[in-house]
């Protein structure tokens, strides 16, 4: 009952009770999962905008400005920042905080830092719980600011509908490094730091890489360049505008279906395996079928590894296992 309550407090967007649920998920606690339960039908309803690059592109400035941006236009914003490597007291996530304070007393600001722990490419173990968490709330927007250097690091990618890459001038290496794998990921990158010197070669370079890449995978989206100087908030109206633009574009192209698949997937999987760690295997071989199957094995009738394979496409279907 009490969770019930807690949830449609939440769904009533009460801030505190937002963050009793995120923190009851990321502490592993039955409460946060019902909590979840019911909150999860409520969701579906914010766009999820990934924000990834490397260490001091000016990521948690550029979300700052867009989170005034969005307010300006009348959105109910959540930022989940990830952070890798410190718990919430840590030295970058200070900074953050005090960028962010102009939003303390915002009723329609919600920010949150949750650490990475190094595992699930950049994201904390909570973030996608935590986007629900918000979305259900009554976030029109989820940004996800995440460190990303590499590709495994863009796991932020299965979790937003909209992933925007940040780079900076004199960086060339790193720009060489956007290789299109990378940049299959996100559908805009984003110059940052445009006041510095080096920001039109880095910009020609970075169209040099769009037009040599393969056509982005998914739908005919075309991967989007902007400039912005977060620091004076300059080119974050364009930045608004674009993702607008492709939050559009999934909805008209019905390219959203297939993102929302995409983004389903990864906690179901996550879910089954850590059911699966957890211990069913242990008790599997005394189920009823299985002890069948293992009696099969005993008299020689079958070998184990077929018997295995019999079990899984008894389960799972044909083609279970290949
Ligand atoms: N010159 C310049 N500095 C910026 C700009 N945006 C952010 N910065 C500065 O870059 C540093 C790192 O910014 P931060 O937002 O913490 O980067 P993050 O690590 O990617 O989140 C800070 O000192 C910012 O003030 C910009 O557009 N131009
Ligand atoms: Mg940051």
């Amino acid at each position: 009952m009490e969770t019930s309550g807690l949830a449609e407090r939440v769904i009533a967007g009460h801030v505190p009770s937002a963050a009793r649920v995120i923190r009851l998920v990321e502490d592993g606690r039955p409460e946060g999962r019902s909590a979840l339960r019911a909150l999860y039908p409520r969701s579906g309803r914010a766009h999820v905008i990934g924000v990834t690059g490397p260490p001091g592109a000016g990521k948690s400035t550029l979300v700052g400005a867009l989170v005034g941006e969005l307010r300006r236009r009348g959105r109910r914003v959540g930022v989940l920042a990830v952070d890798p490597s410190s718990p919430r007291t840590g030295g970058a996530l200070l900074g953050d905080r005090v960028r962010m304070q102009r939003f303390a007393t915002d009723p329609g600001v919600f920010i949150r830092s949750m650490a990475s722990r190094g595992a699930h490419g950049g994201l904390a173990r909570t973030t996608w719980e935590a986007a629900v968490v918000l979305d259900a709330f009554g976030c029109d927007a989820v940004i996800v600011e995440t460190v990303g250097v590499g590709q495994t690091e863009l796991a932020v990618a299965d979790l937003a509908h909209t992933t925007a890459l940040v780079c900076l001038p004199g960086a060339g290496d790193e720009i060489q490094a956007l290789k299109a794998g990378l940049l299959e990921l996100a559908q805009l990158l984003v110059l940052n730091k445009a006041d510095l010197p080096g920001a039109d070669d880095a910009e020609r370079a970075l169209r040099v890489l769009l037009h040599s890449g393969p056509a982005t995978a998914a739908g005919d989206w075309e991967l989007q360049l902007l400039r912005t100087v977060a620091a004076r908030e300059e080119g974050i109206a364009a930045l608004a505008d674009v993702l607008d633009a492709h939050r559009a574009h999934l909805e008209r192209s019905g390219e959203l279906a297939l993102v929302e698949r995409r983004r389903l997937r990864g906690p179901f999987l996550d879910r089954v395996r850590e059911r699966l760690a957890d211990g069913v295997l242990e008790t599997l071989a005394e189920r009823p079928e299985v002890a069948d199957l293992l009696a099969a094995v005993e008299r020689r009738e079958l070998d184990p590894y077929a018997a295995a394979d019999l079990w899984l496409e008894q389960r799972l279907g044909p083609g279970a296992a290949p």
